[in-house]
């Protein structure tokens, strides 16, 4: 018979929802979404962050859509859980019955405090979506026990309690992404092309002591090249998608199988536009084939510098070097890939001097874009230990989103560093380089891809400056990091 399921993307604050004016699917609603339709259940997506809809409304519209269960989960996992956990109480007050099942990076880790703040959550999937949730909803449909599968957290008599986690999935290919759910939505990027986020790979085999991907995917796995290259074609022509955003983390840990990918889609021959992130040391590795990164229609790639000390970049354990950095960046320009550097603030305990450091090795590295964002510990990740007595200054969780400052510095206090990390983005995307090239850049597609982002970088940083300064809210006397998780 199956039963009713609403996948709820929430309405989320952050800048990559509300500035592009423009939104990508949610991958992993659909990811979950597919699973299920494919065993005779009735799926629909509500996506109420696309329409950034008022948390009251999209409680409303949940209890008026009467589904068995609802399903939430969002990318901007950590910044996006107290919305969900209000929509949620919202709904509870008035359904009783309605199944309340979450899931994602920040619940999985997090899933004791949530059931135990969060009454009305009733299940959280932790880990890896696809094979778990049929096996819940099976349980949930015919009145089993869930205590026999795996990645599951909830309350056993009133206690927040999980059974063991789940194996990574085996054979990515084994699940299909739910794209038809897509289609109430006319999801678009790079300017308004029908665009999509997909995945070739899961996980890093890096252990970067900030980032906790690696934690939740634990392994790196991979699709079949071909079957990604199929699928890509798939969602080219029969629903008409120009941009592919590569939600991996380390896409090309694999040589072999990246460069098998790339000729895959070459072999296709289609007009896409392909986005994604990539260690710079790849880029580096893969010098002899980056011509097929721009043949496949690789425009831009994110590369995660992180900061500019020898010393600091150690300690973070990111593998990386400031000459393969720079390498990078020149190897992607020679093939008129556009670099989009990103650069965190935190981790060295800057002073000012520091800024100066950076702004003039940003300079030197010459990214096409940058990006510059806060060092943001999770719990779950190793960096946390070494900051956990460091003081928060923003109490509130929907502002842990990478673009807020959350740990009070040393040296500096936030205005300064809120003022020293403008100054650095209004120095590289003002320099003459970085204009000559939006404006007179010889290939078109550069340009246009040079303006989409200067447009947006142009509103998120009027916004941020206006945000901190008139709207911000910190933490009024002494929080410790590690007082405030707890
Ligand atoms: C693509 C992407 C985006 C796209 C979002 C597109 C979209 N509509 O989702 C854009 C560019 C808009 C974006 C914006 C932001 N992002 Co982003 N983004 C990513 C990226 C690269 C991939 C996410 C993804 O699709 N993963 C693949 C899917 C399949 O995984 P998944 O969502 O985790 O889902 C699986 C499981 O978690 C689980 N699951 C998830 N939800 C649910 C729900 C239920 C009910 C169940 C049962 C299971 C389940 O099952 C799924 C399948 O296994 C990741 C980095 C990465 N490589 O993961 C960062 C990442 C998710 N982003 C991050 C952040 C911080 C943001 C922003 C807040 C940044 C900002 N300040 O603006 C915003 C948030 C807004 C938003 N819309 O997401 C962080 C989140 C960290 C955290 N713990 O919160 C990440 C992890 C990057 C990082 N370096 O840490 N992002």
């Amino acid at each position: 018979m199956g039963m009713k399921i609403l996948l709820v993307n929430v309405p989320h604050l952050s800048i990559g929802s509300r500035l592009p004016k423009e939104h990508l699917p949610p991958l992993g609603l659909l990811a979950i979404g597919g699973p299920l339709i494919d065993v005779g259940h009735d799926v629909e997506l509500y996506d109420a962050d696309y329409y950034n809809y008022a948390t009251q409304q999209v409680a409303d519209e949940v209890l008026k859509r009467k589904p068995d269960a609802v399903m939430m989960g969002h990318s901007g996992s950590t910044s996006a859980q107290p919305v969900i956990n209000e929509i949620t109480r919202m709904i509870r007050a008035k359904n009783a019955r309605m199944k309340i099942i979450i899931g994602g990076v920040f619940p999985t880790f997090h899933w004791r405090e949530v059931l135990a703040n969060n009454p009305q959550i009733d299940y959280i999937v932790c880990g890896e979506g696809e094979a778990t949730v049929p096996k819940l909803v099976h349980a949930l449909e015919h009145g089993l026990p869930p205590e026999t599968i795996a990645g599951l957290a909830f309350r056993t008599q009133g206690v927040p309690s999980k059974t063991p986690p789940a194996d990574p999935i085996k054979n990515l290919d084994d699940f299909r992404v739910g794209w038809e759910l897509m289609n109430a939505y006319n999801y678009t990027y790079w300017g308004k092309h029908k665009a999509v986020v997909i995945q070739f790979s899961r996980g890093c085999n890096h252990r970067c002591i900030y980032c906790g991907q690696n934690l939740f995917w634990r392994e790196w796995r991979r699709r079949s090249p071909q079957s990604l290259a199929d699928e890509i074609e798939m969602l080219h022509t029969k629903y008409g998608v120009k941009v592919f955003d590569f939600a991996d983390e380390n896409p090309a840990a694999d040589r072999e199988a990246w460069k098998e990918l790339l000729e895959a889609i070459i072999a296709k021959n289609m007009d896409i536009i392909l986005v994604g992130s990539i260690r710079a040391d790849h880029i580096v590795r893969d010098a002899d084939i980056l011509h097929l990164y721009k043949k496949a229609g690789f425009d831009r790639f994110l590369l995660g510098i992180e900061n500019y000390d020898e010393e600091v970049l150690k300690n973070l354990k990111k593998g990386s070097s400031i000459s393969k950095d720079r390498q990078a960046i020149q190897l992607l320009r020679k093939h008129d890939i556009i670099s989009m550097a990103t650069y965190v603030v935190g981790f060295g305990d800057e002073k000012i001097i520091d800024f100066y450091h950076s702004l003039k090795h940003l300079l030197s590295y010459d990214p096409d874009q940058i990006q510059l964002m806060y060092a943001t510990p999770h719990q779950w990740a190793p960096y946390f230990e070494d900051v956990k007595e460091r003081e928060v200054v923003i109490s509130d969780q929907r502002k842990w989103d990478f673009k807020h400052q959350v740990l009070a510095m040393k040296y500096l206090k936030p205005w300064q560093t809120i003022v020293c990390v403008k100054l650095i983005e209004a120095v590289l995307q003002t320099r003459p380089k970085t204009l000559k090239r939006l404006f007179f850049h010889q290939d078109a597609r550069f340009r246009k891809a040079m303006f989409w982002y200067t447009n947006i970088g142009k509103r998120v940083w009027v916004w941020e400056l206006f945000e901190f300064f008139f709207l911000a809210g910190t933490v009024k006397g002494k929080m410790l990091l590690k007082d405030f998780w707890a």
